[in-house]
């Protein structure tokens, strides 16, 4: 194998063309084989193997600074970055990250996750090079689907224009996750296509000279036309325009002209960007017929490439998401739904396929689509915006500024609210209960199962103004479990899931089930918990705290999100303000970062699955009983707080 020779990127040096080709062979072969057992990012890292051989070739890393936007394509890179033995441990709990981490190895420069951030990084990593004076470049590989997220434009925008060393490679393999949407995926396909865009200008120069008489001054004269010949003379125009010196279309596959163009590129002065096509799903045929599946997958069987099924299981959140606005739509016109390129993973491709003419995909674009949403409520249109809790970050500003400051009836729905599992810490959606409750004039809604989402996105499309509706990634409970109250949901109402009289605990969406199984056993040890599902983050029910607090109940608060400014604070700021003594838990994430691993062993690691919550409970509540109001004191010596396990895990 030569794989195994390959230490660092180096080794790669003495590498024939045969020899390439053959590593890239036993890369894809190692990628399938780690990616079957574990899941992960399958079809983007198929098409990259060539291209990120031929850069660590061309680049010193990690002298030369090598930055992958969005992080997912990156398995080769960490192939051949010293990480080969440790592969297999992909994605799983302590082992390697899905994404480049700067703890895992020197050659990882900058952690990525989110998309369209590589070109800024680069560009603050050139302008540091400068001030410290070293040498070396600064490198972003960036796809086309990443291409199309504002901040990659906003970079471009800089980078122009202070003109200094920095290295744009565009992947482009016309795919985001969906095909890739937009203009300038229009554009970039129009270059890959059309044999006068791929003309060499100096190739079409010494044509237009050879011709007798006037041909030099013909070239004179093209050049200085403004449009379509000055288009024709000039690949990649809009990037020249840009201030960008433009190499390409370059073909992924072949090293030789791939790594002619990179040298090209790293030899010139100021900003470059060298344009390289490649598929998706390259060498695996299941994931190249369906590079759409193969984005990110779960285990499955590599002969077949069908995805390894656990049994029956209910429906995800995602899936009653989509049929149940499906639904909505078909009786309420106004309904339109829109996804930022997260089509399938936010479950609207049943959607987009009954209602076409109402589904919007905008790209790696989430800010203009909440601000397009509250356009389009502005126009009496009712819009359900479609985002991950983690990419729905990138939109505070435009929830505040464009939706909630003028009522508009947008309703936000965050798909993979809470631990996200595998994909780890960029991506779990552990800070939206924070971040949302604090704006003023938005409902804040959170499930306890599926059958609630199916009532709260009703509930929603009736509403006058914003809405927030925050579910987890993963499964429901299926008929036959414990299915929450499924009455009416009343506007600032919660529901009382469970009778108790020692305590209360407000288990804030999903988390509702995990507590109701450690209210059954904490009963055996002779505490009696009433559990409330709150249903409503904002507005909360006050009401109903108010008796809790004049009943001198102690309380507990559980929630899958931060406990910095969570939904446990809010109960705090209020019960402190009503003058409640009776004690309060507040049981959340801690002030760390939760890394990767299944979703199971990240409760379990945090104390948010049934058992977890149990002990917190038992042992706050134990102390209080023995120890006669000294709770908090009695609570930070528990052995096993989490914040302790946590940072020892990290
Ligand atoms: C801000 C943000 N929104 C959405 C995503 C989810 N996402 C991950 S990869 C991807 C598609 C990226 O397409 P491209 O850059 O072309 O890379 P490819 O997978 O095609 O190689 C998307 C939408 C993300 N990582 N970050």
């Amino acid at each position: 194998m030569i794989l195994d020779r390959i230490h660092e990127p180096r080794d790669l040096q003495s590498l024939s063309v045969a020899e390439l080709v053959q590593l890239s062979s036993e890369i894809r072969e190692r990628i399938i084989g780690v990616v079957s057992r574990n899941g992960g990012h399958l079809a983007s890292n198929l098409g990259i193997v060539e291209l990120t051989l031929a850069v660590h070739r061309v680049f010193q890393s990690p002298h030369d600074q090598i930055v992958w936007d969005v992080g997912h394509q990156s398995y080769t890179h960490k192939l051949i970055t010293g990480r080969s033995e440790s592969f297999p441990t992909l994605r799983t709990l302590g082992g390697l990250s899905g994404f480049p981490k700067i703890c895992e190895s020197r050659h990882d420069v900058f952690n990525t996750g989110h998309s369209s951030t590589s070109i800024s990084a680069a560009q603050g990593l050139a302008i540091a090079r400068e001030h410290m004076q070293t040498d070396g470049k600064a490198v972003a590989v960036i796809g086309d689907g990443a291409l199309t997220g504002g901040m990659a434009f906003e970079a471009l925008n800089f980078t122009g224009h202070k003109k200094n060393d920095v290295v744009v490679i565009l992947n482009d393999n016309e795919m985001s996750i969906s095909p890739n949407v937009g203009a300038l995926s229009m554009y970039l396909h129009r270059l890959r296509l059309e044999p006068a865009y791929t003309t060499p200008k100096d190739y079409l120069a010494h044509v237009l000279r050879q011709i007798p008489g006037f041909g030099s001054r013909l070239y004179n004269v093209l050049s200085r036309i403004e449009g379509s010949f000055k288009y024709l003379l000039t690949p990649g125009m809009l990037f020249e325009e840009f201030g960008f010196k433009y190499f390409g279309p370059v073909d992924g596959y072949d090293f030789e002209t791939l790594e002619r163009a990179l040298v090209r590129a790293r030899e010139r002065k100021g900003p470059v960007l060298v344009h390289v096509l490649t598929e998706k799903g390259r060498g695996y045929k299941p994931a190249q017929e369906h590079c759409n599946e193969f984005h990110g997958i779960g285990p499955f069987e590599i002969e077949t490439g069908k995805v390894k099924k656990t049994g029956e299981a209910p429906r995800t959140y995602t899936e009653v998401f989509g049929d149940t606005l499906c639904r909505l739509a078909a009786s309420d016109k106004r309904i339109v739904a829109i996804t930022a390129a997260m089509k399938e993973g936010t479950g609207l491709k049943k959607f987009a396929a009954e209602f076409p003419s109402r589904f919007y995909d905008v790209g790696i674009a989430e800010q203009h689509a909440v601000t397009m949403a509250a356009g389009m409520a502005k126009g009496g249109l009712k819009p359900f915006v479609a985002i991950y809790s983690t990419f729905m970050q990138r939109a505070f500003d435009q929830i505040i500024h464009d939706i909630a400051l003028m009522k508009l009836p947008v309703v936000l729905c965050l798909d993979r609210a809470g631990l996200v599992g595998e994909d780890g810490p960029t991506h779990h959606g552990v800070f939206d209960v924070s971040f949302l409750r604090m704006i003023p004039d938005i409902q804040f809604l959170a499930p306890g199962d599926e059958f609630e989402l199916e009532l709260m996105l009703k509930y929603a499309s009736e509403q006058n103004g914003p809405v927030a509706i925050r579910y987890p990634r993963g499964v429901g409970i299926g008929r036959g479990y414990v299915p929450s109250k499924q009455s009416e949901i009343v506007c600032g109402r919660a529901t009382i899931a469970r009778e108790g009289t020692d305590l209360a605990v407000w288990a804030l969406g999903h988390t509702l089930q995990s507590t109701l199984q450690a209210a059954a056993e904490l009963e055996k040890s002779g505490i009696n918990v009433k559990v409330i599902n709150p249903r409503f983050i904002k507005p909360f029910d006050l009401d109903l705290l108010e008796s809790l607090v004049l009943g001198n109940i102690p309380m507990v608060t559980v929630e899958e999100n931060v406990l910095a400014g969570g939904f446990g604070s809010m109960v705090a700021e209020h019960a402190i303000e009503m003058g409640h003594a009776a004690g309060m838990l507040r049981i959340g994430l801690s002030d760390a970062f939760a890394q990767h691993g299944s979703q199971a062993e990240l409760r379990s690691i945090h104390q948010l699955d049934a058992d977890g919550i149990k002990n917190r409970i038992f042992n706050w509540f134990g102390n209080r009983l023995s120890l006669n109001g000294r709770a908090y004191r009695s609570l930070r010596s528990v052995s096993d707080h989490p914040e302790q396990a946590v940072r020892r895990a990290s």
